[in-house]
């Protein structure tokens, strides 16, 4: 303890004694390096995210500047000016290129994307016509001014005398520490939002605004080299594996009653924004929270025990493992970090094997979860986003476009495509359920109270009838939650009513699937199951009555509902069977009539009990919910006989399938299928 007391009042006075005259000037050239870069990434927000008053992105910048420009310390005076000019140069190209990308593509930069940045250089005249503008070559001021500055420090001999104070060492170490203690204290007044977000990179505008412009980019090489040099060992060796899982492990195409069933028709996916079954069961005073969804899931096939298989990739997780049958990737995300790479997805089979149209509707930006590269990977013909709607201040909710203007918009534009195209496979993307399901006064009236009819008598005796309300879970999230989920459900009403004016109900299925939980807080749970009215308070452990909500819960709760529906027939059929996103593909293949081949999960209608695994190694069964972070388990079915061997087992199983999924993907393991096939394809001609 003395020691470090020692420490902190050593740096206090070395902090009070530092001759400052003396370090500013003999560090002109260095100081105005910082300044120059400082500003210019201001401006480039000026430009762009428009937050140029903020601390915390200067702070950022500050950081980066001090942490990369500290080297030049290690270098001679006389030397110095080169290194000085090689990172004026290296930041000013960063803020150019974003500029320019920004009017292009109104998103940041991204290495990994670089390819298709390039593709920016093909559209030649375009760009000088619309792109290149004065304001994107303002940022090489700053190198010029440091060569203009460099000559005249060369004329009043500036670097005689500032090289005369020979403690180069020490100046390094102490700007890098001075850069990376900035750097700390930034990073720990962040929120865990921002944090994550800056690890996911879906939304690039979003970490230009809160990080600044460098740590956004540096980020990004981060996450761009970690995604190329991680495939560098090993490919033999996965290849193998690969091999061998698919050997053993041939998805099972046995025939059920519903094999073709939906041979031909149109397919209209709809990707429900964080809806929980939860929302489904849910009533409040007599009303349904998801009227439309429970008509739906009665007269459907309803797989009440299904779960996303999403991580850090969310959205995006969703659409690649409902797509390909595959998990999503360990670190990072695949629409981010291998959106560049072969997959097997229900979208090509629909196109390549039986000739069909394939489609997808979002109505936010084309570039969050880089769906504009991702969404061609995934096998879409064409992809209506952001740019394809009508986006006013009026219509927007939440994140961007509200779901029932976002529906009264696609429709005509999938009539039309049916129309011109033929039969169809078109993916829906929500938007409005998204938390923090905070807009509110654009839900719609719901109360989340509860009301209770009461008679009292008033003072001359009379009994007079009276509701009385009480709170429960307004002013909850999960209330606001619950709140938001009607709301998009009364939009699912809507597109339903609008597609079948169209004609486009007669001859289609329709799949709605959640795409993930909406991260409740568990507490909010706490209050749903053991409100009391009498009290207006929540029970606790010790009442009698009270209803805990422990790990396994929380998590057997983030079920999200999966619905196929048609129009003609009504099948009041509800699968009880645990299911993951994964099996979704080969089940609604063999409905279609599709071939897959390297499905990770299978055809539900032919299985009595099931594993789904979740890419943290948790997996569940119809008997047991398993937490693989703490090797603990749950036992869901009281008459299920649970030996060591089942949690071994299906442990091995689900280590297994993660590995083979996270191979395929970094190292682009069906592409390499694909071209074996393709090679064998062209010698037996
Ligand atoms: C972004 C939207 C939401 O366009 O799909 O993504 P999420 O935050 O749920 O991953
Ligand atoms: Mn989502």
């Amino acid at each position: 303890m003395n020691t470090i007391k020692k420490k902190i009042i050593n740096l206090y006075k070395l902090v009070k004694n530092f001759d400052y005259k003396q370090y500013a000037s003999t560090n002109k050239q260095f100081l105005v390096f910082v300044i120059t870069a400082l500003i210019n990434s201001t401006v480039l927000r000026f430009f762009t995210v428009h937050n140029y008053f903020a601390i915390k992105p200067l702070i950022a910048d500050l950081s980066c500047i001090l942490l990369l420009g500290s080297f030049v310390y290690l270098l001679k005076p006389k030397n110095q000016f080169k290194y000085i000019l090689v990172i004026s140069f290296l930041f000013t190209l960063v803020c150019i290129v974003n500029s320019l990308y920004y009017t292009y593509y109104m998103s940041f930069a991204s290495f990994s994307l670089i390819a298709v940045s390039l593709s920016l250089v093909d559209v030649g005249d375009a760009v000088v016509k619309n792109v290149l503008q004065f304001k994107d070559f303002l940022f090489l001021w700053q190198p010029i001014f440091m060569i203009v500055l460099h000559n005249r420090f060369n004329k009043i001999k500036y670097y005689d005398y500032a090289g005369s104070i020979e403690n180069r060492k020490r100046r390094f170490i102490g700007t890098i520490a001075a850069g990376a203690t900035l750097y700390i204290i930034f990073f720990l007044s962040c929120s865990l939002v921002e944090l994550s977000r800056l690890n996911k990179q879906w939304n690039r505008e979003f970490i230009v605004t809160k990080f600044g412009i460098y740590t956004y980019q540096l980020n990004d090489l981060f996450k761009s080299l970690d995604a190329k040099f991680n495939t560098l060992f090993g490919y033999d060796n996965a290849a193998k594996e690969f091999r061998e899982y698919y050997k053993d492990n041939t998805i099972q195409l046995k025939e059920n009653d519903y094999t073709n069933m939906f041979e031909g028709k149109n397919l209209i996916v709809i990707h429900g924004e964080s809806i929980q079954n939860i929302a489904l069961k849910q009533s409040f005073n007599g009303v349904e929270v998801t009227p439309n969804l429970n008509k739906m899931k009665d007269e459907g096939i309803y797989f009440s025990n299904f779960y996303a298989q999403a991580s850090g990739g969310t959205s995006s997780d969703s659409e690649f493992t409902f797509s390909s049958s595959l998990l999503p990737v360990t670190n990072g995300s695949v629409a981010v970090s291998y959106w560049d790479r072969e997959y097997e997805t229900m979208q090509l089979l629909f196109k390549n094997q039986k000739k069909y149209n394939t489609l997808s509707f979002h109505g936010n930006n084309g570039n969050f979860w880089n769906r504009n590269n991702f969404h061609k990977t995934l096998g879409y013909n064409k992809f209506y986003s952001k740019d394809s709607f009508k986006v006013t201040e009026e219509n927007t909710i939440g994140l961007g476009i509200s779901d029932k203007a976002f529906f009264k918009q696609l429709t005509p534009k999938l009539k039309k495509e049916y129309d011109e195209n033929g039969t169809f496979m078109a993916t829906l993307i929500m938007l409005s359920n998204h938390t923090p399901f905070d807009d509110l006064e654009h839900y719609g009236d719901f109360a989340v109270d509860i009301k209770e009819d009461v008679t009292e008598t008033d003072e001359n005796g009379i009994e007079v009838s009276k509701t009385i309300s009480h709170p429960y879970m307004e002013g909850t999230k999960l209330g606001n939650y619950f709140k938001s989920v009607h709301y998009a459900d009364s939009a699912l009403g809507d597109l339903f009513t609008l597609l079948d004016n169209e004609g486009l109900l007669d001859n289609s299925v329709v799949l709605l699937y959640g795409d993930h939980d909406a991260k409740l807080p568990k507490k909010d749970y706490v209050r749903l199951y053991n409100y009391d009215i009498k009290t207006d308070t929540v029970l606790t452990e010790e009442d009698e009555g009270y209803d805990p909500v422990d790990y396994f819960r929380y998590e057997l709760n983030r079920s999200v509902p999966l619905i196929i529906w048609t129009k003609d027939k009504k099948f009041n059929k509800e699968i009880k069977t645990a299911m993951g996103m994964y099996d979704v593909m080969p089940t609604v293949a063999n409905m279609f009539g599709l071939k897959p081949k390297y499905a990770l999960g299978n055809d539900i209608m032919n299985l009595d009990n099931n594993l789904v695994v979740f890419p943290n190694g948790n997996w569940l069964t119809n008997d047991i919910y398993y937490n693989s972070q703490k090797d603990e388990y749950k036992v869901i079915n009281s008459d299920a006989v649970i030996d060591t061997d089942t949690i071994q087992n299906n442990s091995a199983i689900a280590n297994k399938k993660i590995a083979v999924s996270n191979d395929i993907i970094k190292f682009d393991l069906i592409k390499n299928e694909n071209k074996k096939e393709r090679l064998n394809r062209v010698e037996g001609e």
